[in-house]
């Protein structure tokens, strides 16, 4: 690693909204311009969003999960997707790519909210598999609906990373986001560049909130894992109005300091481009998160042993 270079420039490659009607190939199109629009700034690699393919299918009550299957992708690529990758390879552009993923590995078809990290050759380097699926199974009539627990299984690929583009990349899924666990996992494997795809309602599904906490929140767990782990953060919204349905953008890129570099403000197709210097990394993860003189895993233990929180009575 030692004088490899250790600098690349990523952009966070927002889309607008993706109605239920539009064809896949028309998003593609979309996106391989965002993707050449990165390349002019001389980007060497792109983050896509969560599900970026279609509408954000789970605010919909199926009955039957094979109506849920026009959404998810039976191989990736495939001939929709190709484009997206065959331009990639051309422009020597390497990207994060959120997909619906049906797969069959023997043990019948499984469905997941899935990630794949793609580097400057075209080569596919790693898949995740989104693992904090939020909301509800059931179906809640006359309330705003967030089904992904009826249509996705959990992740099965934990919180790998992998040595690629000049350091450590690791991917994670919008709600995954939310949960420190999620970086530090990642953390504790070295990451430098961690990589997010999301599609975060403008109204929450599970509280009456004020408007202004959809996007503080955004931006504060990601701040604070990129901080407490010494990583870069990339996330890409979809966003926009999708059926009247809204999703909020605010796609960033964090530095291991925990500072918003580059952001959108729109609720577009759209870049936030940073130079993202991966020995900044170092300087958090040797002084105030220097894991190994300052952890104590000894008191540690309920992290991994308890599930829901048991108050003294
Ligand atoms: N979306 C939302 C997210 O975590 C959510 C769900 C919103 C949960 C607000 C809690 C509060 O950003 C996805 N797709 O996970």
């Amino acid at each position: 690693m030692s004088g490899e270079k250790r600098r690349l420039r990523v952009a966070a490659a927002q889309l607008g909204p993706v109605q239920i009607k539009d064809e896949r190939a028309s998003v593609v199109r979309r996106m391989v311009a965002l993707l050449e629009g990165a390349a002019r700034s001389g980007c060497e690699l792109v983050v896509f969003p969560e599900l970026a393919l279609t509408t954000f299918f789970p605010r919909y009550y199926y009955e039957n999960l094979a109506d849920v299957d026009v959404f998810f992708e039976r191989a990736m690529p495939n001939e929709t997707t190709l484009p997206l990758f065959d331009r990639a390879k051309e422009l020597g552009v390497g990207f994060y790519l959120g997909y619906a993923e049906l797969a069959d590995e023997g043990n019948g078809v499984k469905r997941y909210n899935t990630s794949i990290l793609v580097d400057r050759s075209g080569h596919i380097v790693g898949k995740y598999r989104k693992i904090h699926l939020p909301g509800f199974a059931e179906y809640r009539p006359g309330k705003l609906n967030q089904l992904e627990k009826r249509y996705f299984e959990v992740g099965n690929l934990g919180f790998p990373v992998w040595r690629t583009m000049g350091g450590v990349a690791g991917m994670c899924i919008c709600n995954d986001r939310r949960w420190p666990e999620t970086y530090r996992v990642m953390g504790l494997q070295g990451v430098e560049l961690l990589l997010i795809g999301y599609n975060t309602a403008s109204v929450n599904h599970a509280a009456d909130e004020p408007a202004h906490l959809r996007m503080f929140h955004n931006h504060l767990t990601m701040q604070a894992g990129a901080y407490q782990n010494g990583t870069w953060v990339v996330a890409s919204a979809k966003a926009g109005k999708e059926d009247g349905h809204g999703l909020i953008g605010g796609s960033c890129i964090i530095a291991p300091t925990g500072e918003i570099v580059a952001r959108t403000y729109t609720e577009e197709d759209d870049l936030a481009i940073a130079d993202c210097d991966l020995a900044l990394c170092d300087y958090i993860k040797s002084t105030v998160f220097d894991f190994v003189r300052h952890r104590r895993i000894e008191h540690y233990r309920l992290i991994t042993e308890r599930t829901a929180a048991i108050a003294p009575d």
